[in-house]
Formats: structure tokens, sequence, C-alpha cells
């Protein structure tokens, strides 16, 4: 049985991507946490001679160490998911997009990723651009999304949910941490209702479980 570990903040975003993942193909793992703030942690010695990048999250597999969170998101799904649909690659249009996603997704990472670090805990950053790009980035997932729904479809690639959806979804998600609420996205809000919906589906803080939202949950 294929083991890994998981170098983890429990605030951020690309680890909750892993986390995610692992929740959905029911993999059980070994988690490291990493004081990322405000320890700077991930900047230490030891750290940073697993991963020169000095980011969160890595993934070690035996001698195999990944610390981009679309190659662990590929690795997972490749060695975990029996069905081959989360990352379809024996299909080239569809691999394809897939891989356009994940594009995307390193996008999102760095516009609303980045302004959620800076308006959560202050991280240097061009705050102009970030909530700029941010600001694009969610008017483009919205309009790819629409599109998608008016062609009868859900998810972001094919007929079901991949990889994709799992890369983009945090940041989308997390929005509201870096003050971009969901009102005015009605796609993103029914695609991420979508992925809340999967069986197996785990959460993290800022992200409330489907159970928390329904009325009748609710004391009085
Ligand atoms: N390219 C990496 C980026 C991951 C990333 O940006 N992680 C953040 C934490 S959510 C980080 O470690 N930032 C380090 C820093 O800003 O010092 C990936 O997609 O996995």
């Amino acid at each position: 049985m294929t083991q890994f570990t998981l170098y983890d903040y429990v605030l951020s975003g690309n680890c909750y991507k892993i986390r995610l993942m692992a929740g959905l193909l029911g993999v059980a793992y070994y988690t490291v946490p990493v004081d990322f703030y405000p320890g700077h942690e991930h900047r230490s010695e030891p750290m940073l001679a697993l991963n020169p990048s000095g980011t969160l999250p890595v993934l070690v597999a035996d001698d195999l160490v990944l610390s981009e969170t679309q190659s662990m998101l590929g690795w997972l799904a490749t060695t975990f998911d029996r069905s081959g649909t989360w990352y379809p690659v024996s299909d080239a249009n569809l691999h394809a997009q897939v891989l356009q996603w994940l594009g995307f997704s390193a996008r999102l990472t760095a516009s609303v990723g980045a302004a959620r670090l800076n308006a959560m805990l202050d991280w240097p950053v061009d705050v102009r651009a970030v909530r700029a790009a941010s600001r694009k980035d969610l008017d483009e997932l919205e309009l790819l999304l629409t599109d998608r729904v008016f062609s009868g479809r859900t998810w972001l690639v094919g007929e079901g949910p991949t990889i994709a959806d799992i890369a983009c979804f945090p940041y989308a998600a997390l929005s509201p941490d870096a003050g971009f609420e969901h009102d005015g996205y009605p796609a993103i809000r029914n695609w991420l209702y979508a992925v809340r919906s999967l069986p197996g589906f785990v959460t993290m803080p800022g992200i409330h479980p489907l159970h928390e939202l329904r009325e009748d949950t609710h004391d009085g």
C-alpha cells in the first residue's frame, strides 16, 4: 500500500487542495504540521533542504518529493483512483483541458491566494496588483462556468469531477477571506455547492460543510 506524508498548514488553501483530494479518494496519510505563521517554519533550514522553493505543501512518498500542488493532485489521482476519472489522461482532449485548468489554478493561487494571505496574515504583497488580478480571475471563472452551465455541464472538464475542480476549488471558495464575496457569482456558487456535495468532501476553516448551512440544523 502506497503511503505518503503531507507537510501541512491548516489555514493554507494549497495544503487543503491535497487534504481534499485525499478525502475524496478515501486515502489515509501522515501529516507533519508546519508552523507557517507566525513561525515561518516553511523557510527553516530542514524545510528548505526538503523543498528549496520554501513553500507549502510538500508531499513525500518514499524518495518522491513534490512541492507543486498540481503535480501532487496528478500523482494522487494516478496512484489511488482506480476509475481513472479524476485525471483522464487517456483522452487527449480531456487531459489537455485538465492541464489548462491546473494552469488557471496557479493563477488563482497567485491572485486570490496572495490577497487572502495579505488580508488574513498581513503578508507582504503588491496589494493593488493582487486584488485587481483576483477580481479578473474570479470574473473569468464565472464566465467559463456560465458557459459550462449553458451546455448542461456541472464540472470544469467533461461530465464528472476531476483534479481540475479540486485545484480551483479552494481559492474560489475562500475568496471571501480576501473580501471577494460570492454574491455576484451565481455560477461559481453553484459549482462550489456541487464540490461540497461530493462524497468524502472535507472542509477547512473558512469553508462551511453543507449541513451547517441548512435551516433545520439551527436552534429555535
Ligand atoms: N507553487 C506552489 C505554491 C504554493 C504556495 O504558494 N504556498 C504558500 C502557502 S498557501 C506558501 O508556501 N507561500 C510561501 C511564502 O509566501 O512564504 C503550489 O502550487 O503548490
